[in-house]
C-alpha cells in the first residue's frame, strides 16, 4: 500500500454533538452541509507534513500546561470549507470548531491568529466525540497572506507553513501579464516562500509565442525562479511541477480564476478531484469554480499542494522585504544614488538608472519594481497618513 489513506475511513459521522459550551459557536449543524469526509479523495495524510522544533516545543508547553494533556493531539489544517477546519491527525480526519476565546486572542493580537490551511494546531478530542476543536495554533514556519478589503483591510493566511509558491498564468489569451507576475513574486519572497512561475494552457499558444512569452517572463523574474510551462489537456510539464514539491514540503497555488490550477492539480493526481469551470469566452475568465481551500497529497514520492479559489486582487502593503529580496540588483544598485530618497525615475546621480544603461539591470526589471515599489508608498500613505515612505 502507498503511504496515502484515502478516504481515511476513521472518522464516525453523524454522532454526538459536540459540547456547544466549549467552542466558538459554529455548530454541528452548519458543519452537516459540508462535503462528507469519506467522498474526500488524496486528502494529504499526517506524515506527509514536516514539524519543525518551534511548533514541538510549541504544542509539548501547551499540552504540559493543560489539565487533559490526553486529549490533545498536533494536527494539520488539511481543508477549510466555508471557514470549517478538517484536520488530519497521526491516527484520524476530522472536523473541527475553534475553541472560545480564540476570537478574543484574534483581535488582540490583531493578526491573522485563526488557522489557515498548512497550520499545525493543538487540537482536542474529547473521548467519543466526533468533532475536535482546535485550541491553539502552533508557531508558522512561513505564511502566505494577503490583505483583504481596501486601505485599513484585514490581513488573511491563503497557506501557513508553505515552501513554494506555484504562480500560475495561462498561455493563448494574449500576453501574460508580467506585473501579476512580479506582485506574486513579492508576496513570496516576502513571507520566506520560493516562487516558482507555471505557464497553463501551453496547447493554446504556437511554439513562438510560447518563446516569447516564456523569454518576457524569464527576463522579469531574472535567474533563480524556475519557469514550467504545463498543459494539462495534452499532459506537458507535469513532471516540473511535481519535482518542484518533493516530498515533505508543501506548495500553494495562485494565480487569478480560470488559470487552470484546478485542472492542474487534477492532472498531477491522475483524476478529478477537483471541481473545474469552463472561462468565459469574451475575456477568459474563470467563474470561481473552487470555493474551498483544499490540501492534496500528490502521488508517489512528491509533497502537498493547496488548491485556493481565484484570487482577483493581490494588494502590497508593506512587502518591502519582498520586494528588496525579488529585485537584490536593483536595492544593491540603490545604494550609490546621490540622493537617499532617489525614486530612480529622474534625480540626477542615480546609480539605478546607469545600471540600466550599462546592461547590468533589465530595464524590465526596473520598470516592475518601480511599479511596485510605488504602489507600496500609495497604501502605505492611505492606511498611516502619518507615514510618509
Ligand atoms: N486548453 C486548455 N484548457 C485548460 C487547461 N487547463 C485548464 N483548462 C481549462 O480552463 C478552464 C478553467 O480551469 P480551472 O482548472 O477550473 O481553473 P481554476 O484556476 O481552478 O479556476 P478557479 O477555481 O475559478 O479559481 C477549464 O475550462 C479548463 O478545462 C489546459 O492545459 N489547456
Ligand atoms: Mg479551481
Ligand atoms: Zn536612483
Amino acid at each position: 500500500m502507498g503511504k496515502r489513506t484515502r478516504g481515511h475511513g476513521g472518522a464516525k459521522t453523524g454522532g454526538r454533538r459536540h459540547r456547544a459550551a466549549r467552542t466558538s459557536g459554529a455548530g454541528a449543524a452548519s458543519a452537516a452541509a459540508l462535503p462528507a469526509i469519506e467522498a474526500l479523495s488524496d486528502v494529504p495524510a499526517f506524515t506527509d507534513f514536516r514539524l519543525d522544533d518551534a511548533q514541538l516545543e510549541a504544542f509539548e508547553a501547551y499540552r504540559t500546561s493543560s489539565e487533559t494533556p490526553d486529549e490533545l493531539q498536533i494536527g494539520c489544517v488539511v481543508r477549510l470549507d466555508r471557514g470549517f477546519p478538517l484536520v488530519v491527525t497521526a491516527d484520524a480526519l476530522f472536523r473541527a470548531e475553534h475553541a472560545v476565546g480564540f476570537a478574543k486572542q484574534n483581535k488582540e493580537k490583531g493578526d491573522g491568529v485563526l488557522p489557515a490551511v498548512g497550520d499545525r494546531v493543538a487540537v482536542r478530542r474529547a473521548p467519543g466525540h466526533d468533532m475536535g476543536v482546535i485550541e491553539c495554533v502552533l508557531p508558522r514556519r512561513t505564511a502566505f497572506e494577503r490583505w483583504r478589503g481596501k486601505n485599513r483591510g484585514e490581513r488573511q493566511v491563503l497557506c501557513a507553513n508553505v515552501d513554494t509558491i506555484l504562480i500560475v498564468q495561462a498561455l493563448g489569451a494574449g500576453e501574460v501579464l508580467l506585473g501579476r507576475i512580479a506582485r506574486s513574486l513579492v508576496l513570496a519572497r516576502d513571507c520566506g516562500a520560493s516562487p516558482v512561475v507555471v505557464l497553463t494552457k501551453a496547447d493554446r499558444c504556437d511554439a513562438e509565442e510560447l518563446a516569447r512569452e516564456r523569454d518576457r517572463v524569464e527576463r522579469l523574474v531574472g535567474e533563480g525562479v524556475p519557469i514550467i510551462v504545463t498543459s494539462s489537456a495534452e499532459g506537458i510539464g507535469l513532471d516540473g511541477v511535481r519535482a518542484a514539491v518533493p516530498a515533505g514540503t508543501c506548495a500553494m497555488i495562485l494565480g487569478e480564476s480560470g488559470a487552470g490550477k484546478s485542472t492542474l492539480l487534477n492532472a498531477l493526481l491522475g483524476h478529478d478531484a477537483l471541481a473545474t469551470g469552463a472561462v468565459r469566452e469574451r475575456d477568459d475568465a474563470g467563474r470561481h469554480t473552487t470555493v474551498a481551500r483544499v490540501m492534496v497529497a500528490l502521488p508517489g514520492d512528491a509533497g502537498v499542494i493547496a488548491d485556493a479559489p481565484g484570487l482577483r486582487s493581490l494588494p502590497l502593503v508593506g512587502h518591502e522585504r519582498g520586494l528588496a529580496r525579488s529585485f537584490p540588483e536593483i536595492v544593491r544598485a540603490a545604494h550609490g544614488c546621490y540622493f537617499s530618497d532617489c525614486t530612480h525615475t529622474h534625480e540626477p546621480g542615480c546609480a539605478v538608472r546607469e545600471a540600466v544603461q550599462e546592461g547590468e539591470i533589465d530595464q524590465v526589471r526596473l520598470d516592475a519594481f518601480l511599479a511596485l515599489a510605488e504602489e507600496m508608498r500609495v497604501s502605505a500613505q492611505s492606511l498611516d497618513p502619518d507615514v510618509h515612505l
